[in-house]
């Protein structure tokens, strides 16, 4: 096994750790028609269909027959695999794809999907090589904005193709804010019932059913990434005081609200009403939610004062944590020093992080989402037709060349779980917008959370990066015209 080097071009990302290409002259695999076989039927129907959709060649499951096999073995967890690592070996007759879960299946299954090219007869082949793959951090995650403009489940689910290439691990979605409520909660319907109809201007209504949300975890859980919901709170709230006049100390509901302002709205912690929101919200969050984490917001309540914001946030986190759930939190929350496990997510850089510093002292752990290298409904430049520029122009180049663990001072690599990209919808109302501002900036946020930096080469980056064009295209992915340095779209096109 040699480090991955530029000199191999396979246009892989995130770039993989060991790759071997076989120097002997032996035919490539032949994917065409080539069968799947697992010990577990629905795993190999669910990678011959992602195959089959990524490579644009039928690829079957589970067939009784002689054809060129790809072997999915699932391996003891341990020494040998940690969660998401993978070994792919390919060779004339057969692939074998070994992992110690099924999340490390999924992520070798993205890798063998990116490897496949034409040969000289327009078959689908893949190249004869060994990979061993594992990430740099455990969390490597996209926050999708579904309530400044509503997404439906088979758009989330695009996005979670989109993920699942680039071997993402977490889909955090924001289902609350100032605009709208997205998230049914049984016992709570006005929630859904009005504020399920209202978003920011230009944005589009609408709300997940209970059936809907667990729709997207089981698409989400199936290819090895877990569903962080987000409920906003205790700023952000106005979407829930629209809906429940008892949440505000006047009694009547505040009205509507579909602009781009923050910070105005809150909870009340002297609310009779305000204990009861918390722990019926909560608790149906928790019930519906699969995965271990419940994302509380934290952010921007600027207009609270800071005894209410902290006697809030206390509260909120212990509920979560009755109900079984780790809470999640924007870097606010900080100030309340919780108990680990505690995870807060790092946005703003023109905010103070000594909260983080110390708060990882006391054994938090920082998800990096800085909005200069990882915001991106910030534009790529001026002519960016979407998006906003409160964090300036974020370049496929910025978005790429940084290191999270010199982001914040006094919080270094084992202090971070991962990396997330964020989407804010205020100014990105539709699918093809979304998909525009999303690639190929998030092919860059993958590599940084799954590559060690020292590993990493931006010109590299943008070789391996320039087929996924036709990929994208093939998939029905817009993309922004910006690969290469300095916005150049000057890459051959391959495969
Ligand atoms: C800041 S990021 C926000 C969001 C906005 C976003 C727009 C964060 C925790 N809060 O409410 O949508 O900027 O870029």
């Amino acid at each position: 096994m040699k480090p991955a080097n530029s000199t191999l071009a396979l246009p892989l990302v995130p770039q993989p750790r060991f790759i071997q290409t076989s120097t002997e002259p032996k035919p490539a695999f032949v994917l065409n028609a080539a069968n799947v076989a697992s010990a577990d039927p629905q795993t190999a129907q669910l990678a011959a269909k992602l195959l089959t959709s990524h490579t644009g060649t039928e690829v079957t499951a589970n067939r009784d027959s002689t054809a060129r096999t790809i072997d999915l073995v699932l391996e003891e967890e341990g020494a040998n695999y940690t969660a998401e690592s993978y070994r792919l070996q390919v060779d004339t007759d057969a692939v074998t794809l070994s992992a110690g879960s099924e999340q490390g299946l999924q992520r070798g299954l993205a890798t063998l999907a990116q490897l496949v090219a034409n040969d000289a007869q327009s078959r689908v082949v893949v190249p004869l090589v060994t990979i061993e793959d594992s990430p740099r951090y455990p969390w490597r995650g996209l926050s999708l904005d579904v309530a400044r403009s509503f997404y439906t489940v088979e758009e989330v689910e695009r996005v979670i193709d989109m993920l699942w290439l680039y071997k993402f691990n977490r889909l955090h979605l924001h289902l609350t804010d100032d605009q709208g409520w997205r998230l049914e909660i049984p016992g709570w319907e006005a929630l859904t019932e009005v504020s399920g109809n209202t978003a920011g201007e230009g944005g589009t209504p609408g709300f997940y059913s209970t059936e809907d949300f667990a729709r997207i975890q089981d698409y989400a859980q199936a290819r090895g990434i877990v569903v962080v919901p987000e409920i906003d709170m205790p700023g952000h709230t106005n979407a829930a005081t629209h809906a429940y006049g008892e949440l505000n100390p006047t009694g009547q509901p505040t009205p509507a609200y579909a602009g781009t302002k923050v910070g105005f709205s809150m909870l009340h912690p002297e609310l009779p009403a305000t204990e009861k929101f918390l722990q019926g919200v909560i608790g149906s969050v928790a019930a519906q939610t699969r995965g271990p984490y419940l994302h509380f917001g934290g952010d921007e309540a600027l207009d609270m004062n800071q005894d209410n914001y902290r006697i809030l946030v206390e509260r909120i986190d212990q509920i979560i944590r009755e109900n079984g759930k780790q809470p999640v939190a924007w870097q606010e929350a900080a100030a309340a020093d919780l108990t680990p496990p505690i995870f807060y997510q790092f946005w703003d850089p023109r905010l103070d992080t000594d909260d983080l510093a110390q708060a990882v002292n006391h054994g938090a752990q920082i998800i990096i989402s800085i909005a200069t290298r990882t915001y991106f409904d910030m534009k790529y430049d001026a002519s960016t037709p979407y998006g906003q520029d409160w964090a300036g122009y974020v370049s496929l180049e910025d978005a790429y060349a940084w290191d999270p663990a010199r982001v914040i001072p006094g919080v270094d690599e084992a202090d971070i779980a991962g990396v997330e990209a964020a989407i804010w919808t205020e100014k990105i109302q539709d699918f093809t917008a979304l998909s525009y501002q999303l690639l190929p900036r998030l092919a860059a946020t993958a590599e940084v959370g799954w590559a060690p930096t020292d590993s990493r080469n931006a010109d590299d980056f943008f070789t391996r990066l320039g087929s996924h064009r036709q990929r994208w295209s093939r998939q029905g992915w817009d993309w922004h015209p910006s690969l290469g340095l300095n916005g150049a779209n000057d890459l051959p096109s391959q495969g």
